[in-house]
């Protein structure tokens, strides 16, 4: 298993690295090598007040304000998010963070497989559409506003990924618990219809999508991540090519100014800092496509287990599940009371969850939730439930969705070498003193 290094530790080994991975390569340093623009302000809004001396602030120096609270502060515009502990920045939601309806963009993870690009200036930017097309379209986000219906949707979004930190034996990769997952709400064109506009051949198969991120290592010739989808996804009209999150720009390292919105699959069919989608006569072999990246063996097998590459196939539906956002574990009542609310939210990859199950007593009885319909197809569907606790003491609560396919979410999810889709039922701790 790969060795994870704490934020601590990276500034250690590397400040001006550690920089750019907490604020982002557009903050940037300057000549002398000191923090300047937007990691200063972070900086800045992070200690509550304008650092003074900040423009003589060495790059790679952490405030000492902040020494004990890295986790918290890092990241301009997020907040209360985990930073897990790897490069570049990949961040969690806290479950109790989740508990909005639409997930607040403070709130919304980060994953990122290579350095996010500099210039993410909406104006000048460009989106290419080629390939197995009658005829390539090259694209601004104007354009797209101006030629294309404009939709808004709610839509669950979660990292294949998610979850990982459960299996035993561990899978290397970044140790998500359970909020490599978000609801937003987002605004752009259909990618249907823009791949109407073009046209689309006979033989066209699978989509390839690239981004403006750079490689790790630096290799202008690397890609850090471009997946695809087949045709018929691309085409459903949930998918969604975006300029807006919330009513507001995506965040920077969220994907600003453009992705891909591919709700119900491996977050990694969402291409962040889109700027070419490729029509495609095979099944894309890009970066990350093939297995065992984003694949899960065909058969199930033994912990631990060796599996050949030819055995993975390629995740498309992600698996059902929920979490319990309210509320947060280790919740005490006040001494005397017995009654609880409990609530959150389920979701199933291109399914609908039609039940909501919660247990108090270790899973020997089942109550069934109140659920709602989802808002929109592949919007997350909020669930909610009354617990009454017969006697005083520790209890877990956990939580169970069931989707129209009559799948469940197991307690021991099958183990896969890479550590995807782990939906686990939810469990959460809370006291009742008296
Ligand atoms: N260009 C680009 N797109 C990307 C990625 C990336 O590293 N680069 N990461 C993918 C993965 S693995 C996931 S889970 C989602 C995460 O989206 P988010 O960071 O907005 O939460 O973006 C996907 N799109
Ligand atoms: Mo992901």
């Amino acid at each position: 298993m790969k060795k994870e290094r704490g934020l601590r530790e990276l500034y250690e080994q590397d400040p001006i690295a550690a920089d750019e991975a907490v604020f982002g390569r557009r903050s940037g340093h300057d000549r002398r090598g000191f923090l300047k623009g937007a990691g200063l302000a972070a900086m800045g809004a992070a200690l509550g007040s304008t650092l003074p001396f900040g423009r003589t602030m060495p790059a790679g120096l952490i405030p000492a304000a902040l020494a004990d609270s890295l986790e918290d502060f890092v990241i301009e515009g997020k907040n209360g998010l985990t930073v897990l502990n790897d490069k570049p920045v990949n961040a969690e939601t806290p479950p109790h963070l989740l508990d909005d309806d639409i997930t607040p963009i403070k709130h919304y993870f980060i994953r990122n497989n290579g350095v996010p690009p500099q210039d993410i200036s909406p104006d000048g930017w460009r989106l290419t559409v080629d390939g197995e097309v009658n005829e390539a379209l090259d694209l601004s986000i104007q354009d797209l506003a101006d030629r294309f219906e404009v939709v808004t949707l709610r839509l669950q979004h979660e990292c294949g990924g998610n979850g990982r930190a459960g299996f035993n034996p561990p899978a290397s990769g970044n140790q998500w618990t359970t909020g490599a997952i978000g609801n937003a709400e987002w605004t752009g064109v259909r990618m249907r219809d823009v791949l109407n506009a073009a046209g689309i051949k006979d033989s066209a198969l699978y989509t390839a999508h690239y981004g403006a991120d750079s490689h790790l290592s630096g290799d202008p010739n690397k890609r850090p991540i471009s997946r695809g989808v087949p045709i018929w996804k691309a085409m459903d009209p949930h998918t969604l090519i975006v300029w807006q999150m919330n009513g507001q720009d995506i965040h920077p390292m969220n994907g600003a100014p453009l992705r891909i919105l591919c709700p119900g699959w491996p977050g990694s069919t969402s291409q962040k800092w889109l700027t070419r989608i490729q029509v495609r006569d095979v099944i894309h072999d890009g970066t990350k496509m093939a297995a065992p990246s984003y694949s899960v063996p065909m058969y199930s097998v033994q912990p631990g287990a060796e599996v050949e590459t030819s055995d993975f196939k390629v995740i498309e539906s992600m698996p059902v599940k929920s979490l319990i956002t309210y509320p947060r574990s280790g919740h005490r009542l006040p001494t005397g009371h017995r009654i609880l609310r409990v609530r959150g939210h389920a979701w199933s990859g291109d399914d609908v969850v039609t039940a909501l199950d919660i247990s108090y007593d270790f899973g020997a009885t089942w109550t069934r939730a109140d659920l709602q319909a989802p808002p929109n197809r592949y919007s997350w569907q909020r669930w909610e439930a009354e617990i009454t606790f017969p006697t005083k003491g520790y209890y877990e609560i956990w939580a169970r969705a069931t989707n129209h396919r009559g799948q469940q979410q197991p307690f021991v999810p099958p183990w896969n070498p890479k550590g995807y889709l782990n939906n686990a039922m939810h469990r959460i701790a809370v006291m009742v003193p008296a």
